[in-house]
């Protein structure tokens, strides 16, 4: 597609792409929006630099994607609670996403869009990396991909088994602003989720699995563990990916539907605050 309103460089072959041309402040007229959404829809995760905006301009950019999905575990800014801190401080140790994962896989409606917006940035280090699920799964063989067709996944949004496993139970959100809430009566926070999904505005079929995910339904522990584990070093080949170095005032927005991303914890000693807003999404099918 010729893009009129905006520039759009993709910054690796696998997927990821840094628009230029727009100031995110100002309202957008609906060309320009049409242009963002059929980038981000063909590149998966659009970047933005040297933007400047106030968390209310930043709120009203973010539901033109859509109704704004609340976190079931991390309280939000007091005076915006849509927007939830993602910090890392001098003396903090975890690191907030610091697994590969596609956010709230865990939820009946996982969220669709993920918003990152930089306030703070280490001198050098903390960047995000994105792995593309369709190319995931169009490089499985035909037998694998029959194979795989029919499962269904079981996810767990805390406390989960296999994160105690790799040693990351502890603390889970001390590095989002240190503000965990008690999931609201009725939220429900494990899911079952087709392993293939189809994205529902690009047809196409993408691998979707996380940290998250626990079990296959039907399989037994072993057998499950040894198809996850083999799934999960499966995606995140180099092939797959494009690496993000942020700077303060850089934007990204990712479509959690056919991506997996993985905050880099490389910056110790050092301060990152990013402002997420999350975006609702439908049930995977
Ligand atoms: O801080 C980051 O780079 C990403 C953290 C993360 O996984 C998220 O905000 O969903
Ligand atoms: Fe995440």
């Amino acid at each position: 597609m010729a893009y009129k309103q905006i520039s759009v460089e993709p910054i690796a072959g696998s997927c990821g792409a840094e628009i230029s041309g727009v100031n995110l402040a100002n309202p957008m007229n609906r060309k320009t929006f049409a242009e963002l959404y059929e980038a981000w829809l063909t590149y998966q995760v659009l970047f933005f630099r040297d933007q400047k905006l106030t968390s209310g301009e930043y709120l009203k950019f973010a539901r033109k994607w859509g109704a704004i999905h609340m976190h079931p575990f991390v309280k939000g800014l007091r005076q915006y609670p849509e927007i939830l801190e993602v910090k890392k401080t001098e003396t903090d140790t975890y690191t907030f996403g610091n697994r590969w994962h596609t956010d709230q896989m865990f939820a009946p409606r996982p969220a669709k869009a993920t918003l990152l917006y930089a306030k703070e940035t280490p001198a050098v280090g903390g960047d995000t990396l994105y792995a593309n699920m369709y190319d995931a799964y169009n490089a499985l063989s035909p037998g694998m991909k029959t194979m795989l067709a029919p499962i269904r996944t079981f996810n767990v949004g805390d406390g989960n088994k296999r994160s105690a496993k790799y040693g990351d139970r502890q603390n889970r959100y001390k590095g989002a602003s240190a503000k965990p809430k008690t999931p609201p009566k009725g939220v429900k926070t494990n899911s079952q989720h087709p392993l293939v999904r189809t994205h529902p505005e690009t047809g196409r079929k993408a691998l979707y699995i996380g940290v998250h995910t626990q079990e296959f339904v039907g399989f037994t522990g072993e057998e499950g563990n040894f198809l996850i584990d083999m799934l999960r070093t499966h995606c995140t080949k180099e092939e797959f990916i494009a690496r993000f170095d942020w700077q303060k005032n850089s934007m990204a927005i990712w479509d959690n539907r056919c991506l997996q991303h993985y905050a880099v914890s490389d910056y110790p000693g050092q301060r990152r605050r990013m402002h997420r807003i999350t975006i609702k999404g439908d049930k995977p099918y």
